[in-house]
């Protein structure tokens, strides 16, 4: 496969500091060596310009930072778009969640795809729902059509409305979402398989239903794959950990199962914090992810 390396070097959307460096710390854990030895053929685009939270407003307390993240979410779905479009794989590297809104909405652009959804929250919150105004937390919700207008049509580029089916949607792992934000959730057709469902149904099972709900009736299947989905134990550089997540292999083995598909058309690997990480594990587990999403097997069955 040919595979763009896209970094995106932004914690405007997250309460904590830190995500920003979420990017050197994946590419120092040896993706790109890792990715090529695979047989892959891979480009580092570098960074997306992302501006300096200290030169930058806060703003509405209730969609803090929105003008400079519908900046960058802008100029990534350009990136993004342009990857696609020249038939290679984008592989982006945040970052907090919120660059999803730039990802997501970058790929699904003339094309229907479903979206595999790993993290421990729901990101539904819209502004009016969300206790912390922070935007890492809304971006489900505006991909699916809801919430505040910016973000929903990244500042007027983009039509309003949902940029795929929800029904074409699942989460997988989640185990902290707000009440408001349940409710929204609800109402939407999006699929949710907690950790009850992972522990109920098993991880093969709960995959494999993601899988055809993403795949139905679309092109392809985009996977936005936040670290805070993954156990505090084996991930706890991320800026809003919650225990009781996916164990090392349930991680692998969820990633591995969408590999298998072949419908794969870009990956986000999202909210790893260097500074809240412990000799970068965190970094290191989402290279091994990654290599495990682009066709790594130790033996296969
Ligand atoms: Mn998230």
């Amino acid at each position: 496969m040919q595979i763009d390396l896209i970094g995106v070097p932004l914690d405007f959307g997250a309460g904590r500091r830190g995500v920003d460096m979420g990017p050197s710390a994946i590419r120092y854990a040896g993706l790109r060596q890792g990715l090529e030895e695979l047989g892959h053929q891979v480009t580092d685009y570098g960074n997306i310009m992302v501006p300096l939270a200290e030169t930058c407003e806060v703003g509405d307390p209730k969609l803090k930072y929105m003008e400079p993240i519908v900046g960058v979410a802008q100029r990534l779905a350009e990136r993004v778009a342009t990857t696609m479009a020249e038939q290679r794989l984008p592989l982006v590297l945040g970052g907090d969640h919120s660059l999803a809104l730039g990802s997501v909405m970058g790929a699904t652009r003339g094309r229907k795809l479903g979206l595999i959804w790993l993290d421990a929250h729901g990101d539904f919150n819209t502004h009016e729902t969300s206790p912390s105004g922070n935007i890492h937390g809304m971006p489900l919700a505006a991909i699916c059509g809801h919430g505040a207008s910016p973000l929903v049509t990244l500042g007027g580029a983009l039509p309003p409305g949902a940029k795929l089916d929800p029904h074409n949607v699942a989460i997988i792992g989640a185990r902290d979402i707000d009440p408001a934000e349940r409710r929204l959730l609800r109402a939407s057709g999006v699929a949710v398989y907690s950790m009850e469902a992972i522990d109920r149904l098993g991880i093969n099972e709960v995959v494999h239903r993601a899988i055809e709900t993403a795949c139905r009736g679309t092109d392809g299947i985009y996977l936005s794959l936040d670290l805070d989905g993954i156990d505090p134990m084996f991930a706890p550089g991320v800026g809003t950990p919650v225990s009781g997540g996916l164990t090392f292999r349930e991680a692998h083995l969820a990633v591995e199962l969408v590999a298998e598909t072949k419908r794969l058309v870009g990956v986000d690997l999202v909210e790893v914090n260097p500074i809240l990480d412990r000799t970068n594990m965190t970094g290191e587990l989402a290279v091994q992810l990654a290599l495990s999403a682009f066709g790594k097997r130790i033996w296969g069955l």
